[in-house]
């Protein structure tokens, strides 16, 4: 039997207090302020964002805390309560071969912002980070990294930037600093989300419109289960599958897979020569047509008059990951099989995958019988103890103190 305890996210103002005390005891003074963002998961829309898709994520209540303080220098100085790399450079000087690990994050924020700093004011800062975002858990705790630095950048250096250019910027760090070529999903989520809902986000111009996501008063939950087996995006597969999804658009002659009429998608898919193509196309073009169904689900009536169709999307959307983009791995695929059979209405992996998180769909006073099934059968297989949490829609970047 395995343990299947809910964890939950440190309450927020605590975590901030917490983020500036920290700032306090390593650089020695008060910080200016506390900025935080939020970790996401996506209801559904995986694997299209770079494919200039529909995605449907939102913001949970875990947080990446930056207690900061401008300077009247030009050091960047950066620490972490995770982790004891530090960075100590001149802010003019920043560049991606000279900073790597955790602070390319931040300091690649900084960088993406250049353009609006002026040349003659001074861009020093001290930035405690304290990262309660579960690390390798496919639940964007490298985003809400990126989008807690952006808000506290703009903050410390009145840059006049919005939303939009924060999670621009963000994105960025991540693909031209850090050197992780990620599509946007994450940053959107993490800055542009609202507390109670869900976030339609067309990845083609980052439009985004709040979706009304409170499973709570109608006594569902959402059950996230980090299954441990760790995950890295700078790793060779995503970028492979990005390359797969391109090769599939040039193969049909579109300049991104958003351009198909899922309509024509047999006739479609039979252009394509290579079969590993062939899948990958499928699932980006069936994924996106999954989301505006989920859309227009959720546009009728409350999640339970729809439950049941709103969870066959979900399964489908997992299937489609599993057997057409291959990026599921064991673990993934045994937590939403058990959550399923202990009575989900619906479960799918969650992120990048190959490793990270699943999500599930379940009655909330099932919820802790959903996670000790999907523990006990994680026991039974040998497999390291996941962590349960529940996804609350939550806000997102901003000032905390
Ligand atoms: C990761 C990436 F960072 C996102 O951009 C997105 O592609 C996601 O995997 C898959 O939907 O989280």
């Amino acid at each position: 039997q395995g343990t299947a305890e809910l964890s939950a996210a440190p309450e927020r103002s605590a975590a901030a207090g917490r983020a500036a005390q920290l700032f306090e005891e390593s650089f020695g003074y008060a910080p200016d302020g506390v900025w935080s963002a939020p970790g996401r998961v996506n209801i559904i829309g995986e694997h299209v964002d770079y494919q200039d898709g529909l995605c449907l994520p939102m913001a949970i209540s875990h947080r990446c805390f930056a207690a900061a303080a401008r300077t009247p220098t030009n050091r960047l100085r950066l620490r972490s309560a995770q982790d004891e790399t530090v960075l100590d450079i001149d802010a003019r000087e920043l560049s991606a071969e000279a900073v790597t690990g955790w602070p390319a994050y931040v300091a690649g924020v900084l960088w993406a912002l250049r353009s609006r700093i002026s040349g003659a004011s001074t861009r020093g800062m001290d930035i405690m980070i304290d990262g309660q975002v579960p690390l390798g858990a496919g639940l964007s705790s490298s985003a809400a990294l990126e989008c807690a630095a952006a808000e506290a950048i703009e903050d410390l250096l009145t840059l006049g930037t919005g939303p939009l250019d924060r999670v621009r910027a963000a994105i960025t760090a991540e693909t031209d600093f850090a050197g992780a070529s990620t599509g946007g999903l994450d940053q959107s989520a993490s800055v542009l989300s609202r507390e109670g809902h869900a976030l339609f986000l067309d990845c083609r111009d980052f439009s985004t419109r709040p979706v009304p996501w409170d499973l709570a008063s109608q006594d569902l939950a959402l059950l996230i289960t980090d299954t441990r087996a760790e995950h890295s995006h700078v790793d060779g597969e995503y970028t492979a599958r990005r390359a797969d999804s391109e090769r599939a658009a040039q193969a049909l002659g579109v300049p991104t897979l958003r351009d198909v009429d899922p309509g024509e998608l047999e006739q479609l898919l039979a252009c394509i020569d290579d079969e590993v193509v062939r899948r990958r196309a499928r699932h980006v073009i069936t994924e996106i047509q999954r989301v505006r169904e989920f859309d227009a689900l959720l546009a009728a009536g409350p999640v339970r008059e729809h439950v049941e169709e709103l969870g066959a999307l979900l399964n489908a959307s997992h299937h489609s990951l599993r057997e057409d983009y291959e990026v599921t791995v064991p673990q993934l695929d045994l937590a939403v099989d058990s959550a399923r059979e202990a009575g989900a209405h619906g479960a799918r992996m969650t992120g990048g995958g190959f490793g990270g998180s699943t999500i599930a769909l379940v009655e909330a006073t099932q919820a802790q019988a959903v996670a000790a099934e999907i523990a006990a059968a994680f026991a039974a297989q040998g497999f390291e103890t996941p962590v349960f949490f529940l996804a609350l829609p939550s806000e997102g970047a901003g000032q905390d103190r």
